[in-house]
């Protein structure tokens, strides 16, 4: 006799937290249409039937690059519901980036806005894809008609806790992109702890309203933000793109904000963000990049509410936060907080020994929200795991006494850019490639609203004129918008060390002052 396994598909468990009224309103979009529990259910059952008719091999992925909507929504969920792996990408990719993507992850279906089937669907043939959907913004386009005549029915798939749930690229310092591989383990266990260290309240206890305004194709707004949601039955109000008057008017309705910290110092540019516009709020929520300290007390004077500060990574979903109950201690500016239950972290230096409490050096951690590793790279990941299994986040830190956490610096070469990953080499690698270019260094300097910017460096060949605005048109026909330098300059000759090495501190501190 075959043992009965545990249901643990994460869609399955998220349907677990819908309202017992499945027509009230589940998410409530922008444009005015309201969708009930009960539609995300047919939705994506639809949707599920659709993938499931295309007999694609276990495991395949369902590769997505489209603007945010509520059926966006909708197929991430069908995905999780036929045990297939969704692969979310940034709508600011452009073709060569996107080539890339395919190409490595050789996904079974992609799905990409009508303007764009032409390059991508061509990219994806190539590379082996077997169907192209068309998916937009206003509800129109060749997955919904070819969906809509499937069943409302859809047995969940049944997934083993370590099955793949998505992958989600992140950058990497040598300019190559690497997928993470999360599985409905890592994914389901992390949203159950965020469940209950920020106390989402149930429809059954008032119900949570959450807004979301940010993107569906990394971890805060695909996961950290809707898993939250549907977990516990909360409705969440849609906006496909972030827009400070607009949040400020829903604040009445809501009840949980969730922001990188280029969303909250926006807000406060806002002269209507009031306390009593956020009166009704329980809970403000930041992450993804350092929220400065005057972002926090501002926040706090303007509006009476203290903003929780949460830390993560696309390999480990979220690793540490700021309490949200006041017996479990204050929320310190500056900290990311303790580590959440099931996590270990710790502190090490150069040579792998653990630090003291205090002590800055490099953070490592351990959890069940730690990832299955990366996609086809197999000696990437071991290089990134210790010994004794802990993965090196590449962030270097402090944990106090209390056990907060402090982020202070990144020992990899990063950019984080109004929440967006952005890696020099990658950029150095396109403009070294550029007609006329000898060598360049790209550094991040601080900047008030997307935090920290990149300025691109540039020596020219021997006998060339380099125009730097020229350099950043050529980078803008090819690359993704929010990895375009700020600025450019040509040089002479840049800072290197007795190694021979780039000294990029030193351009940091010169162009932080240009
Ligand atoms: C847009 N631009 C940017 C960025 N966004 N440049 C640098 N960094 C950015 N993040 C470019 C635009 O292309 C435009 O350039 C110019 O800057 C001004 O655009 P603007 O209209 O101001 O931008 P926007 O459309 O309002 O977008 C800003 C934004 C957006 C709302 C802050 O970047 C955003 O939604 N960020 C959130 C990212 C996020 O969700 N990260 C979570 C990753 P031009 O005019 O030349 O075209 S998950 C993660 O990190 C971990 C796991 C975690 O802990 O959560
Ligand atoms: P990603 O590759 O998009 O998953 O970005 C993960 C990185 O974002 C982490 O390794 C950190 O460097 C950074 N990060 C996320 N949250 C915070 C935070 N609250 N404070 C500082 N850095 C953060």
């Amino acid at each position: 006799m075959q043992a009965h396994k545990p249901q643990t598909n994460l869609f399955a468990a998220l349907c677990e937290g819908f309202p017992a009224d499945l027509q009230s309103v589940a998410v409530e979009a922008d444009h005015g249409l309201r969708y009930s529990w009960q539609d995300l259910l047919d939705a994506s059952a639809m949707l599920s039937n659709l993938l499931e008719s295309l007999e694609l091999p276990a495991g395949a992925r369902i590769a997505v690059q489209v603007e945010k909507s509520v059926e966006a929504l909708t197929l991430y969920l069908a995905t999780l519901r036929a045990g297939l792996v969704y692969l979310p990408l940034n709508t600011a990719y452009q073709s060569a980036e996107m080539a890339y993507f395919i190409e490595d992850a050789k996904p079974a279906v992609v799905v990409c806005s009508g303007i764009n089937f032409g390059w991508v669907s061509k990219l994806a043939f190539t590379a082996g894809t077997a169907y192209v959907f068309t998916l937009n913004d206003d509800r129109s386009g060749s997955l919904l008609d070819r969906a809509a005549a499937f069943s409302r029915n859809h047995p969940v798939a049944q997934s083993a806790p370590d099955d793949l749930a998505a992958i989600i690229y992140t950058s990497g310092t040598t300019g190559r992109s690497k997928g993470a591989m999360l599985s409905h383990g890592n994914l389901l266990s992390n949203a159950r702890v965020l469940q209950k260290k920020w106390g989402w309240r149930s429809a059954a206890q008032g119900g949570d309203v959450l807004i979301h305004a940010l993107p569906i194709f990394h971890v805060h707004g695909l996961f950290v933000a809707i898993h939250g949601a549907l977990l516990n039955g909360s409705k969440m109000i849609w906006l496909a793109k972030f827009d400070p008057k607009t949040v400020l008017r829903h604040f009445a309705h809501a009840t949980v904000f969730m922001g990188v910290p280029t969303l909250y110092v926006r807000l406060l540019g806002e002269s209507g963000l009031t306390r009593q516009v956020v009166n009704n709020m329980r809970l403000f929520i930041s992450g993804s990049a350092p929220l400065l300290i005057e972002t926090f007390t501002d926040w706090q004077t303007r509006t009476g509410h203290t903003i929780l500060e949460r830390y993560g990574m696309s390999e480990t979903i979220m690793l540490t936060s700021n309490p949200y109950f006041e017996q479990e201690g204050a929320r310190i500016g500056g900290t990311v907080g303790p580590a959440l239950p099931g996590v270990q972290l710790r502190v090490v230096a150069d040579d792998g020994q653990v630090l003291p409490v205090g002590e800055v050096g490099g953070v490592q951690v351990k959890g069940p929200g730690v990832f299955q590793g990366y996609w086809n790279m197999p000696e990437k990941t071991a290089e990134e795991f210790t010994a004794d299994g802990f993965f090196k986040t590449g962030d270097v830190g402090r944990v106090d006494a209390q056990g907060y956490v402090t982020i202070v610096g990144r020992s990899k070469d990063l950019i984080i850019s109004g929440g967006y990953n952005v890696y020099p080499a990658e950029i150095e690698g396109y403009i070294n490639a550029l007609a006329g270019v000898a060598e360049s260094a790209v550094v991040g300097v601080p900047d008030a609203d997307f935090g920290e910017v990149g300025v691109a460096v540039v020596i020219a060949k021997p006998g060339v004129e380099l125009d730097p605005g020229a350099i950043l048109a050529q980078l803008k026909a090819t690359l993704a918008n929010f990895k375009i330098p700020k600025r450019c300059y040509v040089v002479k000759e840049l800072p290197r060390n007795a190694m021979g090495k780039v000294q990029k501190n030193l351009l940091r501190a010169q162009y932080q002052a240009a």
